[in-house]
Protein backbone atom coordinates (compact mmCIF):
# COMPACT_ATOMS: atom_id res chain seq x y z
CA UNK A 1 0.00 0.00 0.00
CA UNK A 2 1.68 3.50 -0.97
CA UNK A 3 1.16 6.67 1.08
CA UNK A 4 1.86 10.18 -0.16
CA UNK A 5 1.88 13.01 2.68
CA UNK A 6 1.46 16.30 0.85
CA UNK A 7 2.59 19.44 2.37
CA UNK A 8 0.78 21.98 -0.21
CA UNK A 9 2.33 25.25 -1.75
CA UNK A 10 2.79 27.81 1.24
CA UNK A 11 1.94 31.46 -0.93
CA UNK A 12 4.33 33.00 1.66
CA UNK A 13 8.03 31.57 0.33
CA UNK A 14 9.23 28.70 -1.46
CA UNK A 15 12.61 26.69 -1.72
CA UNK A 16 12.00 27.61 -5.50
CA UNK A 17 12.14 30.49 -4.99
CA UNK A 18 15.37 30.20 -3.71
CA UNK A 19 17.43 31.99 -6.61
CA UNK A 20 14.91 35.12 -6.27
CA UNK A 21 16.16 35.28 -2.83
CA UNK A 22 18.87 32.92 -1.05
CA UNK A 23 17.07 34.05 2.09
CA UNK A 24 14.24 31.58 1.38
CA UNK A 25 16.47 28.71 2.29
CA UNK A 26 15.90 30.33 6.22
CA UNK A 27 11.88 30.46 5.81
CA UNK A 28 11.28 27.18 4.58
CA UNK A 29 10.72 24.84 7.42
CA UNK A 30 9.59 21.04 7.91
CA UNK A 31 5.89 19.83 7.91
CA UNK A 32 6.04 18.39 11.22
CA UNK A 33 2.43 17.09 11.40
CA UNK A 34 3.17 14.85 8.06
CA UNK A 35 6.30 13.78 10.25
CA UNK A 36 4.31 12.56 13.05
CA UNK A 37 2.04 10.68 10.73
CA UNK A 38 4.23 8.74 9.03
CA UNK A 39 5.62 7.77 12.63
CA UNK A 40 2.38 6.56 13.44
CA UNK A 41 2.18 4.42 10.46
CA UNK A 42 2.35 0.14 10.20
CA UNK A 43 5.60 -0.76 8.09
CA UNK A 44 3.15 -2.52 5.18
CA UNK A 45 2.46 1.20 4.25
CA UNK A 46 5.08 2.85 1.99
CA UNK A 47 5.25 6.10 2.63
CA UNK A 48 6.50 9.95 0.87
CA UNK A 49 6.53 12.91 1.98
CA UNK A 50 6.02 15.45 -0.47
CA UNK A 51 6.75 19.32 0.66
CA UNK A 52 6.02 21.27 -2.25
CA UNK A 53 7.50 24.26 -0.78
CA UNK A 54 10.70 21.95 -1.37
CA UNK A 55 10.48 21.58 -4.48
CA UNK A 56 7.53 21.43 -7.51
CA UNK A 57 6.58 17.87 -7.87
CA UNK A 58 5.51 16.25 -10.93
CA UNK A 59 2.76 14.23 -9.83
CA UNK A 60 1.92 12.46 -13.29
CA UNK A 61 5.00 11.03 -13.34
CA UNK A 62 4.80 9.41 -9.79
CA UNK A 63 4.03 5.99 -9.10
CA UNK A 64 -0.16 6.24 -8.33
CA UNK A 65 -0.83 5.96 -4.33
CA UNK A 66 -3.18 4.17 -2.81
CA UNK A 67 -4.10 6.82 -0.16
CA UNK A 68 -3.26 10.50 -0.11
CA UNK A 69 -3.05 12.82 3.21
CA UNK A 70 -3.05 16.27 3.17
CA UNK A 71 -2.69 19.09 5.56
CA UNK A 72 -3.03 22.46 5.58
CA UNK A 73 -3.02 25.70 7.58
CA UNK A 74 -5.46 28.14 6.22
CA UNK A 75 -2.90 30.17 3.84
CA UNK A 76 -2.16 26.96 2.01
CA UNK A 77 -6.24 25.93 1.64
CA UNK A 78 -6.62 26.53 -2.12
CA UNK A 79 -3.50 24.71 -3.24
CA UNK A 80 -4.23 21.75 -0.96
CA UNK A 81 -7.88 21.30 -3.47
CA UNK A 82 -6.09 21.68 -6.54
CA UNK A 83 -3.90 19.44 -4.98
CA UNK A 84 -7.06 17.20 -4.21
CA UNK A 85 -8.54 17.42 -7.04
CA UNK A 86 -5.59 16.16 -8.85
CA UNK A 87 -5.51 12.71 -7.22
CA UNK A 88 -9.50 12.39 -7.05
CA UNK A 89 -9.46 12.38 -10.65
CA UNK A 90 -7.50 9.24 -10.61
CA UNK A 91 -9.81 7.69 -8.31
CA UNK A 92 -7.05 8.10 -5.34
CA UNK A 93 -8.86 8.77 -1.84
CA UNK A 94 -8.00 11.95 -0.20
CA UNK A 95 -8.17 12.43 3.58
CA UNK A 96 -7.28 16.42 4.95
CA UNK A 97 -6.30 17.11 8.19
CA UNK A 98 -4.84 19.78 10.35
CA UNK A 99 -6.06 22.96 11.02
CA UNK A 100 -7.58 24.84 8.70
CA UNK A 101 -9.57 20.79 8.48
CA UNK A 102 -10.95 21.40 11.70
CA UNK A 103 -11.79 24.88 11.56
CA UNK A 104 -13.23 25.37 8.60
CA UNK A 105 -14.73 21.68 7.92
CA UNK A 106 -17.70 21.73 6.08
CA UNK A 107 -15.81 23.55 3.01
CA UNK A 108 -13.04 21.23 3.48
CA UNK A 109 -15.46 17.82 3.64
CA UNK A 110 -16.88 19.15 0.06
CA UNK A 111 -13.45 18.61 -1.79
CA UNK A 112 -11.96 15.75 -0.20
CA UNK A 113 -13.02 12.11 0.28
CA UNK A 114 -12.47 11.69 4.17
CA UNK A 115 -11.67 14.74 6.69
CA UNK A 116 -9.65 14.06 9.90
CA UNK A 117 -10.33 17.18 12.80
CA UNK A 118 -8.13 17.75 15.45
CA UNK A 119 -5.32 15.65 16.58
CA UNK A 120 -4.89 12.13 14.51
CA UNK A 121 -2.66 10.15 17.07
CA UNK A 122 -6.22 8.91 18.10
CA UNK A 123 -7.82 7.84 14.71
CA UNK A 124 -5.14 7.68 12.25
CA UNK A 125 -4.39 3.84 12.15
CA UNK A 126 -8.24 3.65 12.28
CA UNK A 127 -8.27 5.76 8.92
CA UNK A 128 -5.37 3.41 7.03
CA UNK A 129 -7.32 0.75 8.33
CA UNK A 130 -10.58 1.87 6.65
CA UNK A 131 -8.72 3.03 3.82
CA UNK A 132 -6.84 -0.25 3.21
CA UNK A 133 -10.42 -1.77 3.17
CA UNK A 134 -12.05 0.54 0.99
CA UNK A 135 -14.66 2.18 3.39
CA UNK A 136 -13.25 5.31 4.55
CA UNK A 137 -15.43 7.59 6.80
CA UNK A 138 -16.48 10.71 6.02
CA UNK A 139 -15.35 12.19 9.35
CA UNK A 140 -13.00 11.01 12.10
CA UNK A 141 -12.13 13.42 15.07
CA UNK A 142 -8.65 13.27 17.09
CA UNK A 143 -9.57 15.72 19.87
CA UNK A 144 -6.97 16.16 22.10
CA UNK A 145 -4.64 13.69 21.84
CA UNK A 146 -2.90 11.60 24.91
CA UNK A 147 1.05 12.54 23.69
CA UNK A 148 2.94 11.23 26.70
CA UNK A 149 3.90 8.10 25.03
CA UNK A 150 3.83 8.33 20.86
CA UNK A 151 6.23 6.64 18.41
CA UNK A 152 8.87 9.24 17.28
CA UNK A 153 7.99 11.67 14.39
CA UNK A 154 10.15 10.48 10.78
CA UNK A 155 12.96 12.61 10.83
CA UNK A 156 14.43 10.48 7.81
CA UNK A 157 11.38 10.60 5.24
CA UNK A 158 12.17 14.20 4.18
CA UNK A 159 14.96 15.14 1.38
CA UNK A 160 18.32 16.88 3.38
CA UNK A 161 18.73 21.02 2.82
CA UNK A 162 16.73 22.85 5.32
CA UNK A 163 17.60 24.45 7.33
CA UNK A 164 15.83 23.62 10.45
CA UNK A 165 14.89 19.97 12.27
CA UNK A 166 11.61 20.06 13.99
CA UNK A 167 10.50 18.50 16.88
CA UNK A 168 7.64 19.53 19.55
CA UNK A 169 7.60 18.54 22.80
CA UNK A 170 4.15 19.84 24.21
CA UNK A 171 0.84 20.79 23.55
CA UNK A 172 -1.41 23.30 24.14
CA UNK A 173 -1.57 26.71 25.52
CA UNK A 174 -4.31 28.13 28.69
CA UNK A 175 -3.38 31.82 27.79
CA UNK A 176 -6.32 31.40 24.81
CA UNK A 177 -5.43 34.89 22.90
CA UNK A 178 -8.02 36.59 20.98
CA UNK A 179 -6.12 35.88 17.78
CA UNK A 180 -4.81 32.62 17.98
CA UNK A 181 -5.61 29.50 17.24
CA UNK A 182 -3.87 27.22 19.27
CA UNK A 183 -5.86 27.31 22.44
CA UNK A 184 -9.13 26.41 20.10
CA UNK A 185 -7.21 23.78 18.29
CA UNK A 186 -5.03 22.03 20.55
CA UNK A 187 -6.71 23.20 23.99
CA UNK A 188 -6.09 24.77 27.22
CA UNK A 189 -4.17 22.38 29.24
CA UNK A 190 -0.68 21.92 28.53
CA UNK A 191 0.28 18.66 27.61
CA UNK A 192 3.88 17.12 28.11
CA UNK A 193 5.52 14.47 26.61
CA UNK A 194 8.22 11.98 27.93
CA UNK A 195 11.49 13.67 28.31
CA UNK A 196 13.06 10.08 27.67
CA UNK A 197 10.77 10.52 24.71
CA UNK A 198 12.00 13.71 23.52
CA UNK A 199 15.48 13.25 23.94
CA UNK A 200 15.57 9.77 21.90
CA UNK A 201 13.65 11.62 19.28
CA UNK A 202 16.64 14.70 19.16
CA UNK A 203 19.08 12.10 18.27
CA UNK A 204 17.04 10.96 14.93
CA UNK A 205 16.96 14.99 13.70
CA UNK A 206 19.95 15.12 10.85
CA UNK A 207 20.06 18.85 10.90
CA UNK A 208 21.97 20.20 13.66
CA UNK A 209 19.60 23.42 14.02
CA UNK A 210 16.10 22.76 15.07
CA UNK A 211 13.00 24.26 15.60
CA UNK A 212 10.83 23.02 18.91
CA UNK A 213 7.53 24.43 17.44
CA UNK A 214 5.75 24.28 20.77
CA UNK A 215 3.53 27.41 21.01
CA UNK A 216 4.64 28.03 24.64
CA UNK A 217 8.00 26.39 25.30
CA UNK A 218 7.99 26.40 29.43
CA UNK A 219 4.76 26.67 29.94
CA UNK A 220 2.58 28.85 32.95
CA UNK A 221 3.13 27.50 36.00
CA UNK A 222 5.89 26.06 38.43
CA UNK A 223 5.26 22.30 37.94
CA UNK A 224 5.64 23.12 34.02
CA UNK A 225 8.81 25.23 34.41
CA UNK A 226 10.33 22.00 36.85
CA UNK A 227 9.25 19.81 33.73
CA UNK A 228 10.88 22.31 31.31
CA UNK A 229 14.27 22.56 33.42
CA UNK A 230 14.31 18.62 33.75
CA UNK A 231 13.98 18.14 29.98
CA UNK A 232 16.75 21.12 29.19
CA UNK A 233 18.66 19.09 31.98
CA UNK A 234 18.28 15.91 29.97
CA UNK A 235 18.99 17.08 26.86
CA UNK A 236 22.22 18.53 28.40
CA UNK A 237 23.03 15.38 29.94
CA UNK A 238 22.45 13.59 26.60
CA UNK A 239 24.97 15.58 24.90
CA UNK A 240 22.61 16.48 21.49
CA UNK A 241 24.89 18.72 20.33
CA UNK A 242 21.53 20.72 18.77
CA UNK A 243 21.21 24.43 18.16
CA UNK A 244 17.61 25.21 18.58
CA UNK A 245 15.02 27.93 18.73
CA UNK A 246 11.49 28.13 19.76
CA UNK A 247 8.17 30.08 20.84
CA UNK A 248 8.36 31.92 24.35
CA UNK A 249 5.63 33.61 26.08
CA UNK A 250 7.99 36.38 28.16
CA UNK A 251 7.65 34.86 32.03
CA UNK A 252 10.74 32.77 30.01
CA UNK A 253 12.91 35.81 31.45
CA UNK A 254 11.69 35.50 34.96
CA UNK A 255 13.92 32.54 35.94
CA UNK A 256 17.92 32.83 35.92
CA UNK A 257 18.10 28.80 36.25
CA UNK A 258 15.80 28.10 33.28
CA UNK A 259 17.34 30.22 31.02
CA UNK A 260 21.04 28.78 32.41
CA UNK A 261 19.63 25.23 31.52
CA UNK A 262 18.13 26.09 28.15
CA UNK A 263 21.57 27.73 27.09
CA UNK A 264 23.10 24.72 27.98
CA UNK A 265 20.42 22.25 26.36
CA UNK A 266 21.05 24.57 23.14
CA UNK A 267 18.84 26.88 23.30
CA UNK A 268 19.92 30.27 20.57
CA UNK A 269 16.79 31.90 19.92
CA UNK A 270 13.30 32.47 20.86
CA UNK A 271 10.78 33.95 19.14
CA UNK A 272 8.04 35.96 21.88
CA UNK A 273 5.09 37.24 21.08
CA UNK A 274 5.15 41.19 22.56
CA UNK A 275 2.09 42.23 20.21
CA UNK A 276 1.26 45.93 20.96
CA UNK A 277 3.48 48.53 22.68
CA UNK A 278 0.46 49.80 25.12
CA UNK A 279 -1.36 48.46 27.39
CA UNK A 280 -4.44 48.78 26.07
CA UNK A 281 -3.47 46.53 22.91
CA UNK A 282 -2.42 44.17 25.13
CA UNK A 283 -5.61 43.93 26.95
CA UNK A 284 -7.63 44.37 23.45
CA UNK A 285 -5.55 40.92 22.53
CA UNK A 286 -6.13 39.41 25.90
CA UNK A 287 -2.24 38.92 26.38
CA UNK A 288 -2.26 38.38 29.84
CA UNK A 289 1.32 37.36 30.56
CA UNK A 290 2.26 40.80 29.05
CA UNK A 291 0.41 42.69 31.38
CA UNK A 292 2.13 41.74 34.45
CA UNK A 293 2.58 44.65 36.56
CA UNK A 294 5.88 45.58 36.79
CA UNK A 295 6.80 43.91 33.87
CA UNK A 296 10.07 45.91 32.79
CA UNK A 297 9.94 44.39 28.52
CA UNK A 298 13.96 46.03 28.32
CA UNK A 299 15.34 43.67 31.34
CA UNK A 300 13.59 40.33 30.41
CA UNK A 301 15.15 40.93 27.18
CA UNK A 302 18.48 41.35 28.27
CA UNK A 303 18.57 38.69 30.68
CA UNK A 304 16.89 36.19 28.01
CA UNK A 305 20.04 37.67 25.58
CA UNK A 306 22.81 37.34 28.93
CA UNK A 307 22.87 33.89 27.92
CA UNK A 308 23.52 33.93 24.83
CA UNK A 309 19.94 33.65 23.58
CA UNK A 310 18.66 36.32 20.87
CA UNK A 311 15.27 37.28 20.43
CA UNK A 312 13.00 37.98 17.89
CA UNK A 313 9.95 39.92 19.35
CA UNK A 314 6.43 39.48 17.11
CA UNK A 315 4.14 42.69 17.19
CA UNK A 316 0.45 42.90 15.22
CA UNK A 317 -0.75 45.64 13.36
CA UNK A 318 -4.45 47.04 13.15
CA UNK A 319 -5.55 46.80 16.80
CA UNK A 320 -8.55 48.27 17.38
CA UNK A 321 -6.93 50.78 19.49
CA UNK A 322 -3.93 51.50 16.81
CA UNK A 323 -3.93 55.09 15.16
CA UNK A 324 -1.79 56.55 12.51
CA UNK A 325 1.65 56.29 13.54
CA UNK A 326 1.53 53.07 15.32
CA UNK A 327 4.42 51.46 12.84
CA UNK A 328 7.08 53.88 13.72
CA UNK A 329 5.77 52.85 17.72
CA UNK A 330 6.12 49.60 17.41
CA UNK A 331 9.70 49.83 15.70
CA UNK A 332 10.50 52.11 18.72
CA UNK A 333 9.15 49.45 21.09
CA UNK A 334 10.87 46.79 19.90
CA UNK A 335 14.06 48.51 19.53
CA UNK A 336 13.92 49.62 23.15
CA UNK A 337 13.04 46.53 24.53
CA UNK A 338 16.23 45.39 22.51
CA UNK A 339 15.21 42.60 20.52
CA UNK A 340 17.54 41.21 17.83
CA UNK A 341 14.49 41.36 15.37
CA UNK A 342 11.29 42.38 14.92
CA UNK A 343 8.41 40.34 12.99
CA UNK A 344 5.14 42.30 12.28
CA UNK A 345 2.19 41.60 11.07
CA UNK A 346 -1.16 42.24 10.46
CA UNK A 347 -3.89 41.61 12.72
CA UNK A 348 -5.87 38.96 11.01
CA UNK A 349 -9.02 36.82 11.68
CA UNK A 350 -7.93 33.15 11.68
CA UNK A 351 -10.81 30.89 11.55
CA UNK A 352 -11.85 29.66 15.14
CA UNK A 353 -10.33 32.34 16.83
CA UNK A 354 -12.55 34.77 19.16
CA UNK A 355 -11.00 37.61 17.04
CA UNK A 356 -12.84 36.26 13.42
CA UNK A 357 -15.94 35.69 15.64
CA UNK A 358 -16.12 39.61 16.70
CA UNK A 359 -15.30 40.61 13.24
CA UNK A 360 -17.30 38.74 11.35
CA UNK A 361 -20.31 40.26 13.84
CA UNK A 362 -18.85 42.80 13.02
CA UNK A 363 -18.99 42.84 9.13
CA UNK A 364 -15.50 43.51 9.53
CA UNK A 365 -13.88 40.74 6.98
CA UNK A 366 -13.24 42.38 3.49
CA UNK A 367 -11.81 39.42 1.74
CA UNK A 368 -14.33 36.95 2.22
CA UNK A 369 -14.58 34.98 -0.82
CA UNK A 370 -13.36 31.19 0.19
CA UNK A 371 -11.65 29.53 -0.65
CA UNK A 372 -10.47 32.06 -2.80
CA UNK A 373 -9.07 34.61 -0.52
CA UNK A 374 -7.57 32.01 1.68
CA UNK A 375 -4.55 32.65 -0.21
CA UNK A 376 -3.81 36.20 1.90
CA UNK A 377 -4.41 34.84 5.69
CA UNK A 378 -0.54 34.61 5.79
CA UNK A 379 -0.59 37.73 8.54
CA UNK A 380 1.51 39.72 5.93
CA UNK A 381 -1.84 41.34 3.89
CA UNK A 382 -4.54 43.35 5.67
CA UNK A 383 -7.37 41.16 5.18
CA UNK A 384 -9.86 43.16 7.35
CA UNK A 385 -11.37 46.33 7.92
CA UNK A 386 -9.59 48.52 10.22
CA UNK A 387 -10.87 50.69 13.03
CA UNK A 388 -8.48 53.79 12.51
CA UNK A 389 -6.47 52.72 9.56
CA UNK A 390 -7.51 52.83 5.84
CA UNK A 391 -6.22 50.11 3.69
CA UNK A 392 -3.52 52.68 2.14
CA UNK A 393 -2.94 54.07 5.98
CA UNK A 394 -2.50 50.12 7.72
CA UNK A 395 0.22 49.24 4.88
CA UNK A 396 1.98 52.31 5.05
CA UNK A 397 2.05 51.68 8.84
CA UNK A 398 4.00 48.26 8.13
CA UNK A 399 6.60 49.68 5.64
CA UNK A 400 7.01 52.30 8.26
CA UNK A 401 7.69 49.73 10.95
CA UNK A 402 10.06 47.63 9.02
CA UNK A 403 11.49 50.66 7.43
CA UNK A 404 12.55 52.59 10.91
CA UNK A 405 13.87 49.31 11.97
CA UNK A 406 15.70 47.74 9.42
CA UNK A 407 17.28 51.25 8.46
CA UNK A 408 21.02 49.85 7.62
CA UNK A 409 22.58 52.10 10.61
CA UNK A 410 20.07 50.65 12.84
CA UNK A 411 21.01 47.03 11.94
CA UNK A 412 24.62 47.81 12.14
CA UNK A 413 24.20 48.50 15.82
CA UNK A 414 22.62 45.78 16.83
CA UNK A 415 24.74 43.30 15.16
CA UNK A 416 28.12 45.17 16.56
CA UNK A 417 25.75 44.39 20.02
CA UNK A 418 25.85 40.69 19.45
CA UNK A 419 29.20 41.04 18.56
CA UNK A 420 29.91 42.88 21.63
CA UNK A 421 28.03 40.47 23.84
CA UNK A 422 29.34 37.08 21.66
CA UNK A 423 25.45 36.53 20.79
CA UNK A 424 26.27 35.25 17.37
CA UNK A 425 26.98 37.84 15.46
CA UNK A 426 26.22 36.04 12.14
CA UNK A 427 23.06 34.42 12.86
CA UNK A 428 21.92 37.93 13.62
CA UNK A 429 23.28 39.06 10.63
CA UNK A 430 21.60 36.39 8.64
CA UNK A 431 18.68 37.21 10.66
CA UNK A 432 18.37 41.47 9.86
CA UNK A 433 18.90 41.01 6.38
CA UNK A 434 16.71 38.13 5.82
CA UNK A 435 13.97 40.25 7.16
CA UNK A 436 15.31 43.84 5.42
CA UNK A 437 15.13 41.53 2.14
CA UNK A 438 12.05 40.11 2.67
CA UNK A 439 9.94 43.69 3.45
CA UNK A 440 12.18 45.44 0.57
CA UNK A 441 9.87 42.48 -1.72
CA UNK A 442 6.91 43.10 0.01
CA UNK A 443 6.41 46.74 -1.91
CA UNK A 444 5.19 44.09 -5.12
CA UNK A 445 3.38 41.72 -3.09
CA UNK A 446 1.00 45.09 -1.26
CA UNK A 447 0.53 46.52 -4.64
CA UNK A 448 -1.03 43.45 -6.39
CA UNK A 449 -2.87 42.49 -2.82
CA UNK A 450 -4.44 46.43 -3.22
CA UNK A 451 -5.80 45.41 -6.76
CA UNK A 452 -7.07 42.45 -5.44
CA UNK A 453 -8.41 43.80 -3.06
CA UNK A 454 -10.07 47.06 -4.62
CA UNK A 455 -11.66 43.83 -7.06
CA UNK A 456 -13.52 43.26 -4.28
CA UNK A 457 -15.37 46.92 -3.87
CA UNK A 458 -13.65 47.87 -1.11
CA UNK A 459 -14.68 50.58 0.15
CA UNK A 460 -10.86 51.49 1.27
CA UNK A 461 -11.91 54.57 4.01
CA UNK A 462 -11.22 53.43 7.47
CA UNK A 463 -15.02 52.85 9.20
C1 LIG B 1 5.71 25.38 13.45
C2 LIG B 1 4.68 26.37 12.97
C3 LIG B 1 5.01 27.12 11.86
C4 LIG B 1 6.33 26.96 11.12
C5 LIG B 1 6.41 25.70 10.27
C6 LIG B 1 5.25 25.38 9.42
C7 LIG B 1 5.28 24.02 8.75
N1 LIG B 1 5.97 23.86 7.67
O1 LIG B 1 4.67 23.10 9.22
C8 LIG B 1 6.43 28.31 10.40
C9 LIG B 1 7.25 29.22 11.28
C10 LIG B 1 7.02 28.30 9.00
C11 LIG B 1 4.99 28.77 10.40
C12 LIG B 1 4.50 29.70 9.52
C13 LIG B 1 3.22 30.18 9.56
N2 LIG B 1 2.29 29.91 10.49
CO1 LIG B 1 2.52 28.60 11.86
N3 LIG B 1 2.57 27.41 13.26
C14 LIG B 1 3.45 26.54 13.62
C15 LIG B 1 2.98 25.87 14.92
C16 LIG B 1 3.61 26.61 16.08
C17 LIG B 1 3.26 24.39 15.08
C18 LIG B 1 2.82 23.52 13.90
C19 LIG B 1 3.30 22.12 14.13
O2 LIG B 1 4.26 21.68 13.55
N4 LIG B 1 2.67 21.39 15.05
C20 LIG B 1 3.02 20.04 15.39
C21 LIG B 1 2.17 19.03 14.61
C22 LIG B 1 2.49 17.62 15.03
O3 LIG B 1 0.82 19.34 14.93
P1 LIG B 1 -0.25 19.71 13.80
O4 LIG B 1 0.41 20.42 12.70
O5 LIG B 1 -1.41 20.29 14.43
O6 LIG B 1 -0.63 18.25 13.24
C23 LIG B 1 -1.48 17.39 13.98
C24 LIG B 1 -2.96 17.55 13.61
O7 LIG B 1 -3.28 18.84 13.18
C25 LIG B 1 -3.21 16.51 12.56
N5 LIG B 1 -2.92 16.80 11.17
C26 LIG B 1 -2.23 17.79 10.61
N6 LIG B 1 -2.16 17.61 9.28
C27 LIG B 1 -2.82 16.48 8.98
C28 LIG B 1 -3.03 15.84 7.77
C29 LIG B 1 -3.73 14.64 7.77
C30 LIG B 1 -3.93 13.93 6.48
C31 LIG B 1 -4.23 14.12 8.98
C32 LIG B 1 -4.97 12.84 8.98
C33 LIG B 1 -4.03 14.77 10.19
C34 LIG B 1 -3.31 15.94 10.18
O8 LIG B 1 -2.33 15.47 12.95
C35 LIG B 1 -1.15 15.97 13.57
C36 LIG B 1 -0.87 15.08 14.78
O9 LIG B 1 -1.89 15.19 15.72
C37 LIG B 1 1.44 26.12 14.83
C38 LIG B 1 0.69 26.13 16.13
C39 LIG B 1 0.18 24.74 16.43
N7 LIG B 1 0.15 24.39 17.66
O10 LIG B 1 -0.20 23.98 15.55
C40 LIG B 1 1.39 27.46 14.10
C41 LIG B 1 0.19 27.73 13.22
C42 LIG B 1 -0.14 26.48 12.47
N8 LIG B 1 0.71 28.74 12.31
C43 LIG B 1 -0.15 29.63 11.99
C44 LIG B 1 0.08 30.68 11.10
C45 LIG B 1 -1.01 31.72 10.99
C46 LIG B 1 1.24 30.75 10.35
C47 LIG B 1 1.57 31.79 9.29
C48 LIG B 1 0.44 32.16 8.35
C49 LIG B 1 2.04 33.02 10.06
C50 LIG B 1 3.23 33.75 9.58
N9 LIG B 1 3.03 34.72 8.71
O11 LIG B 1 4.32 33.49 10.02
C51 LIG B 1 2.72 31.14 8.53
C52 LIG B 1 2.14 30.44 7.29
C53 LIG B 1 2.92 29.36 6.71
C54 LIG B 1 2.15 28.64 5.63
N10 LIG B 1 2.40 27.38 5.51
O12 LIG B 1 1.36 29.20 4.92
C55 LIG B 1 -1.49 29.38 12.65
C56 LIG B 1 -2.40 28.75 11.60
C57 LIG B 1 -3.84 29.11 11.73
C58 LIG B 1 -4.56 28.75 10.50
N11 LIG B 1 -5.86 28.70 10.59
O13 LIG B 1 -4.00 28.56 9.46
C59 LIG B 1 -1.07 28.44 13.83
C60 LIG B 1 -2.15 27.46 14.27
C61 LIG B 1 -0.68 29.33 15.01
C62 LIG B 1 -1.69 30.33 15.46
N12 LIG B 1 -1.20 31.38 16.06
O14 LIG B 1 -2.88 30.26 15.33
N13 LIG B 1 4.26 28.13 11.34
S1 LIG C 1 -0.47 33.67 21.19
FE1 LIG C 1 0.94 32.36 22.36
S2 LIG C 1 0.32 32.76 24.50
FE2 LIG C 1 -1.39 33.47 23.24
S3 LIG C 1 -2.79 31.68 23.09
FE3 LIG C 1 -1.42 31.62 21.29
S4 LIG C 1 0.22 30.25 21.91
FE4 LIG C 1 -0.80 30.92 23.80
Amino acid sequence: MRLYLINPRNPLVSIVKVKESRWNRYRVWKPLSLMVLAGMTPPEWEIAIVDENFGAPDYPSMPRPDLVGITAFTSQANRAYEVAAHFRRLGVPVVMGGIHATMCLDEVMERVDSVVTGEAEGVWLQVLEDARRGCLRRRYDGGLAKIDHVPPARHDLLARGYAFGAIQTTRGCPLNCSFCSVTAFNGAQYRMRSIDDVVREFRLIREKRVLVVDDNLVGTRPDHITRAKDLFRAMAQAKLGKEWVAQATINFADDEELLALAAKAGCRGVFIGFESPTPEGLRELSKKFNLLKGRDFRASVRRIQRHGILVVGSFIIGLDVDEPGIGKRIAEAASQYGVDNLNALFLTPLPGTRLWKQMKAEDRIVLNTFPEDWKYYTLTFPVGRYKHLSLDGIIDEMLSCDRTFYSMPRILRRVWGNLWGRRQPQISLVGNLSYRNNFQLSYEAYATFKRYRGNRHDNVTAS
